[in-house]
């Protein structure tokens, strides 16, 4: 039996603070935004909120360049909304998980201006440095600067830094104990306000080899093995944990787990005391061609992950967030006659898994890649420095441009669909990002009324959820995995039994279920269709996209 925990059973809904509600008509979602929207985030159910980095920012990577760990970025409000929102949140039990952003800061940070004003300076170790009079530093691979290196010549002190991301966010040196305890009381300074959880973000990435040695050509096709699980990470990691993480009761995830699944549960590992639970990207990864992808890879992967983590460790259960395009046109099907089966069929996916589910804000409503057309719409830097690099090259534009409809993170980061008017009633301004023109059907208010809306279904199957500890505990079995359409598999705990039949097709058919499951009592517990499942000894009617739970037992 697996040791309970309140992070366990939560259901986390990722809000992205900068889309979701704008209080003010900058065009720019805030914190008293959210907080008109409590009594929303109440209705669904969901049990904790993770924000994106609200801290103060010049936003070259929306918040993930952070200049001041300690005040909040001043499009989102100030310190006081903080505290509002926090203790509204609380009021409503729901909890608060903020993202640290500890692999880098912004270079307007006051550590990085110290840092680059003299080599001499007391923060020069803060960060990476290599000074010029030794050549050129062995190339690095920037995530967002595709052709370039992640070493920037700086002239004031002839010297490169080094930026895994932007060029906006120089790596802070981990190898530096005064860093690290400055950052570990900055994470008390949140941690005493009564926050609940950490997401660390890209967190695999801090400890490096300083020796800098030279990778073999073609490394960055596999960067992870080569940037992630550095040297002395786990050192770190057990040095925060007793220092920070132990002295109060939250969670924590690690944002990347390594290459292997030995890596993600050296992470997670109960018994090392390091974090709780591992937010891995092999099934992220899969689905990044627009050609498609086999649900036979999908269900291997999700397989896979949860046998080895049957016993020990944690994972958390994800099919988007605001580095991966929406979930419905990934996964699903975005044409209108598919979408809201496929999307809830997604939602149902996320909702029957064993690990903590982190969904989306929007993909409750069923919202969908936006796609635009030109590049002066798009906002996100890794889009605009790969446009930019493929315009100098002179290579394929309009492939790219294609490909960005498919792929790009400003798909989900449109503005959150509350309602039919101007601007989806996400602001009286004029939005940071354009709202996706679907906004007047697909909203919250027009779902809110229909009881077969993607919404109301989220809402049954949060409920669901919330009152299965099968769901949450049970053991996972998968079914025909070969199967190239139906994605078949029981959660059981002793007695109880649920069974989940999902179409991952546009096709309708009749599946024959496993001739070890028994459905002949069965009861439905959740149909994406308005319909009475037919059923015939142990032969279910699918129809396109349709997804099935039953209790089996
Ligand atoms: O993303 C980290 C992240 O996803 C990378 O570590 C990943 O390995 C890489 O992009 C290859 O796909 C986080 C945030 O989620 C993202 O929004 C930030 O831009 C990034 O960190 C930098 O802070």
């Amino acid at each position: 039996d697996r040791k309970a925990a309140w992070w366990k059973e939560a259901v986390v809904y990722q809000l992205y603070p900068r889309s979701f509600k704008d209080s003010d008509g900058d065009g720019i979602g805030d914190l008293k935004g959210i907080i008109s929207k409590l009594d929303y985030l109440k209705s669904l159910g969901i049990d904790a909120v993770w924000l994106n980095p609200i801290f103060s920012s010049p936003n070259d990577d929306n918040g993930y360049d952070i200049s001041d760990y300690r005040n909040i970025m001043k499009e989102f409000g100030t310190m006081k909304d903080f505290d509002a929102l926090l203790a509204g949140l609380h009021q409503r039990k729901i909890k608060l998980i903020l993202d640290m952003v500890l692999n880098h800061s912004s270079d307007e940070h006051e550590w990085f201006k110290q840092a680059k004003s003299s080599r001499s300076n007391a923060y020069r170790n803060y960060y990476h440095w290599w000074p010029e009079e030794k050549g050129k530093p062995t190339p690095r691979y920037s995530f967002f600067d595709v052709n370039s290196d992640a070493w920037k010549y700086d002239a004031t002190t002839k010297s490169y830094y080094l930026h895994y991301f932007s060029q906006k966010q120089p790596d802070l040196n981990w190898e530096n104990e005064k860093l690290r305890n400055e950052v570990y009381d900055m994470m008390k300074f949140w941690l005493d306000k009564g926050i609940d959880g950490l997401r660390m973000d890209a967190f695999q990435y801090v400890s490096k080899d300083t020796t800098w040695k030279k990778y073999p050509e073609g490394y960055e096709k596999d960067i992870i093995k080569y940037y992630g699980m550095g040297p002395n990470l786990h050192q770190y990691l057990k040095e925060m944990n007793k220092t920070v993480i132990s002295k109060y009761n939250i969670m924590t995830v690690a944002e990347g787990a390594g290459s292997t699944l030995e890596d993600a549960h050296a992470l997670v590992d109960e018994d090392r005391h390091e974090l709780n639970m591992a937010y891995h990207f092999e099934i992220m990864d899969i689905g990044n061609d627009p050609a498609g992808y086999q649900l036979t890879d999908l269900k291997k992967a999700f397989t896979k992950w949860d046998q080895s983590f049957a016993e020990k460790g944690w994972l958390a259960i994800f099919l988007a967030n605001h580095d991966v395009p929406r979930m419905v046109s990934k996964y699903g099907d975005d044409r209108p006659q598919f979408r809201t089966y496929s999307s809830k069929l997604l939602t149902t996916l996320i909702m029957t898994m064993r690990g903590t589910p982190f969904y989306f804000n929007g993909d409750e409503l069923g919202m969908s890649n936006i796609k635009f057309n030109n590049i002066d719409d798009y906002r996100d830097i890794a889009t605009i420095n790969a446009y930019r690099s493929i315009k100098a090259k002179v290579g394929d534009v309009q492939a790219f441009m294609d490909k960005q409809k498919f792929i790009s993170r400003d798909n989900t980061r449109t503005p959150f669909q509350w309602d039919a008017s101007s601007n989806a009633g996400f602001t009286t301004g004029k939005p940071w990002i354009k709202v996706n023109p679907n906004y007047k059907t697909v909203n919250v208010v027009a779902e809110a009324q229909n009881p077969l809306s993607e919404l109301t279904y989220f809402k049954k199957m949060v409920a669901l959820r919330k009152s299965s500890p099968v769901l949450v505990y049970g053991d996972y079995q998968v079914f025909d995995i070969d199967s190239p359409d139906v994605y078949c598999y029981t959660r059981t705990d002793g007695q109880e039994k649920i069974l989940i039949v999902l179409n991952f097709s546009v096709k309708a058919f009749s599946y024959p279920l496993d001739k070890n499951i028994n459905i002949s009592s069965a009861k439905v517990l959740m149909n994406n269709y308005n319909d009475s499942t037919n059923f015939r000894g142990n032969e279910i009617y699918l129809k396109p996209w349709q997804a099935l739970v039953f209790k089996v037992n």
